[in-house]
Formats: C-alpha cells, sequence, structure tokens
C-alpha cells in the first residue's frame, strides 16, 4: 500500500482530497493526523473511517480511503513513523496552522511554535514536517491543501525557519513542496445532513470541485481524476482566492450586517449581488493578462455556485479568521488598484469587529484577544488596519 499522511482531516479535507483520493483508486491509503481534538477520529474510528460524502444534485458517495487517525496528543513517535513511510504528507490547517506573522515569516514566538522549539511531543504540522524530514532517507512530497497564495512555498519556508531555529539538519534534496490551487465549497456539517445520510461524521459539499498542482512532485502520486498538473500555480490561485474568497469575505461581513445567514441568502440580495459581481470583475482585473478573458465566465460560475440554496453555506463559517484571510482576499487586490467595493469590504469587517465586540461576543479568529482590544481603543479602524497589516491603506479606507 501507499501512504498519504494527512494532517487536519476536516470537512474540506474530506470533501477535496479524500474525494479525489478515492476515485483515484489503486492501492493508496490515507492516514490521518488530528493535531487538536479527538472528535473527528472518535466519529470515525466508531465507523471504521468510512463516511458519507453528500455531494449536492448528484447523490451520497460512500468514502473509505482512511486506514487510521492518528492524535498528537496522543504522541510523535506514531506520526512520526507513519510520515517516514509516507510518499505524500499534505495538510489542510487553515490560514492559522502555519503560524506566520503579518509578513509572512514563522513566527517564532508562537506558542505552537515555540513549544515545539523548547519541548516535546510535537504539537504542530511546522515541526512535525521540520523533524520528518530531519530523520528521512527518501524522497516525499509535501503537499498544502490550504487556501492561501503561495501554499507550498509558504509552507516550505515556514519549515526552513523552524528547522533553523531548533537546529535541525536537513537534506532539502528529498522533499518537495508543491503550491496547489484547492476549490470545493464544504460547509460545516449541519444534524439534517447526518439525518439525510444516517451518519453523524457525514460531509455536504456541491458537485463542482477543481484542483490545480504545481508538477513536482518527488515520487508517486495517486492518479488523482481531472486534477490539473501545471508549471505555474499562480494564474489559477489568484483567480480562485482574489474573487471567489474575495466575494466570499465581503458576503459574510456585509450579508451578516444586513441580518443574513447564509451565502445564498446575501447573493440573492440585489445590492450585495451586485457588489459582489463588482468586486469579482474588479478582482479579475488584477490578474495575470493571459487569463483576463476568463473573467466574466468564471464570475457568472461563482455567481452560480453562491446561488446553491441547499448547500446552507453560513456567512459566519466564512466570517472566521478574517485576520488570516483578508490581507490575500482582499488586501492584494487593493493594493493592485483600489476599488469601491474592497474598501466596503474592508470596512464591512471592521464594522463586524466593532459590532460583535459591542455584543461581549469573542471572534473566532486567531487574534481575537487583539481583535477585542482594538475594537473598544480611542481609534478602532486604524488599529484594526493595523492587526492586518494595512496601515499603508488607511488614507483610502478611512477617508
Ligand atoms: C470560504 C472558503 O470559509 C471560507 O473562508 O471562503 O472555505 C471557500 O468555501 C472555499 O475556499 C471554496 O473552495
Amino acid at each position: 500500500m501507499r501512504q498519504i499522511v494527512h494532517f487536519g482531516l476536516g470537512n474540506f479535507a474530506r470533501a477535496h482530497l479524500l474525494d479525489y483520493t478515492a476515485d483515484a483508486g489503486g492501492d493508496w491509503q490515507v492516514i490521518g493526523v488530528n493535531l487538536r481534538s479527538s472528535t473527528t477520529r472518535d466519529g470515525l474510528a466508531a465507523q471504521d473511517y468510512a463516511y458519507a460524502l453528500k455531494v449536492q444534485g448528484v447523490g451520497v458517495k460512500q468514502i473509505a480511503v482512511i486506514n487510521t487517525i492518528l492524535l498528537a496528543s496522543e504522541g510523535q513517535q506514531p506520526i512520526l513513523q507513519a510520515m517516514a513511510h509516507a510518499d505524500i504528507i499534505s495538510a489542510t490547517v487553515t490560514e492559522k496552522g502555519y503560524h506566520l506573522d503579518q509578513h509572512g515569516q514563522l513566527d517564532l514566538q508562537d506558542p505552537v511554535i515555540a513549544a515545539d522549539l523548547t519541548s516535546l511531543p510535537l504539537r504542530g504540522l511546522i515541526g512535525f514536517i521540520a523533524h520528518d524530514l530531519a530523520q528521512r532517507d527518501r524522497p516525499v512530497t509535501i503537499l498544502s491543501c490550504d487556501n492561501r497564495p503561495g501554499n507550498g512555498d509558504a509552507l516550505r519556508q515556514a519549515v526552513q525557519q523552524f528547522a533553523q531555529a531548533a537546529h535541525l539538519t536537513i537534506d532539502w534534496s528529498l522533499a518537495r513542496f508543491p503550491n496547489a490551487m484547492v476549490d470545493r465549497i464544504t460547509p460545516a456539517t449541519t444534524d439534517l445532513i447526518r439525518q439525510e445520510c444516517n451518519d453523524p461524521m457525514a460531509v455536504p459539499t456541491e458537485a463542482f470541485r477543481e484542483w490545480v498542482i504545481e508538477d513536482c512532485f518527488a515520487g508517486p502520486r495517486p492518479d488523482w481524476p481531472d486534477v490539473q498538473f501545471v508549471q505555474d500555480v499562480r494564474p489559477h490561485e489568484l483567480r480562485k482566492l482574489r474573487m471567489l474568497n474575495g466575494a466570499h469575505s465581503f458576503l459574510a461581513y456585509a450579508g451578516l450586517a444586513q441580518g443574513y445567514d447564509f451565502v445564498h441568502e446575501a447573493i440573492s440580495d440585489l445590492q450585495l449581488r451586485r457588489q459582489a459581481l463588482s468586486l469579482m470583475m474588479e478582482a479579475g482585473a488584477t490578474l495575470p493578462q493571459d487569463i483576463q478573458d476568463q473573467v466574466p465566465a468564471y464570475a457568472q460560475a461563482l455567481l452560480v455556485r453562491f446561488d446553491n440554496t441547499e448547500l446552507a453555506h453560513r456567512l459566519d463559517q466564512i466570517a472566521m479568521d478574517g485576520s488570516q484571510k483578508l490581507p490575500y482576499r482582499i488586501l492584494d487586490t487593493l493594493r493592485l488598484g483600489a476599488t469601491p467595493v474592497m474598501i466596503s469590504a474592508v470596512r464591512a469587517w471592521m464594522s463586524y469587529c466593532i459590532a460583535q465586540t459591542a455584543l461581549g461576543k469573542k471572534l473566532n479568529d486567531p487574534l481575537a484577544e487583539e481583535i477585542a482590544r482594538a475594537a473598544i481603543s480611542a481609534r478602532p479602524e486604524r488599529q484594526l488596519l493595523q492587526l492586518i497589516g494595512a496601515e499603508d491603506l488607511a488614507p483610502l479606507i478611512l477617508e
């Protein structure tokens, strides 16, 4: 059997990487690693690690590619042993799982990183990969499946900075870190989905899925169907992150402010729809010239996906981790050409932070404490912009 060791078996991984791997067939298995809670492991272990994937408009697929799930809290050796035998080590740990600072550098003061640099057992993805590579004697592909630009490059740089701080010696010729664009709208599971699928671990997702990976693997890979292997992922990731995810974040904050709960409700509001489409087109105008002709059709396809009432994609799910998402979904685009809706998206995020704090609610965000302090400061908007590295944009956003 060939193995993928995957960190972070949340809904997105189980709707994307695992669905593609199930379709690939062959002798590939997935060993999951959960770094935080045991909930997913316990739920899946009770049903032999198989689960229902409810593909909206298509039907229910039984996904049974997980061989086992290991917990970091139960010790690092079984995880490092599994990694040592893997051909692919992949991860969906969200933006915050890379522990990067505003400048994209590994935050050595981050509690998880600081702990992994000073004591065992290991707690975080970066430490596990660095220690795996330090003892590795065979090639491996480290595949980020997270939603950020240059995800493979960012992961490699974080591991390099950790290894240097930990004085680990690594043969970097054995590891490849391809960049990849991942796309599949995958809401949190509701009780209704669990009941419909008769499976407490069911995952809801859309029919659409897309995966574009840099063709630089260190060794074998599953025969994943309809995956695009390219030399340069960047146009694909910029288009997706700035148009889809930028519109998502705008709709989340602007839609919540108007009392909507779901993406399909917010996108049905004619003014928000018009603004979301404007944002998509504004973002599309910042993309490389050779894909500009794809922008209108891609935008229209996004509206169809957002209109999907059955997905019941919650705006407050998208609103999470805004401090980690806005820089590449909105701010990067703003710096390439100020546009009204991009500005309103940042203003909507700031209003959301201030309103939630006023209600005594702590945001679901790695910078929740800092946001709460900024929101009640004398100049909340300026403080909030500083938290997301957007002081340079203050004249534009606060004018
Ligand atoms: C969403 C993404 O929760 C969010 O931030 O914008 O999870 C989005 O659904 C995916 O990137 C779609 O591929």
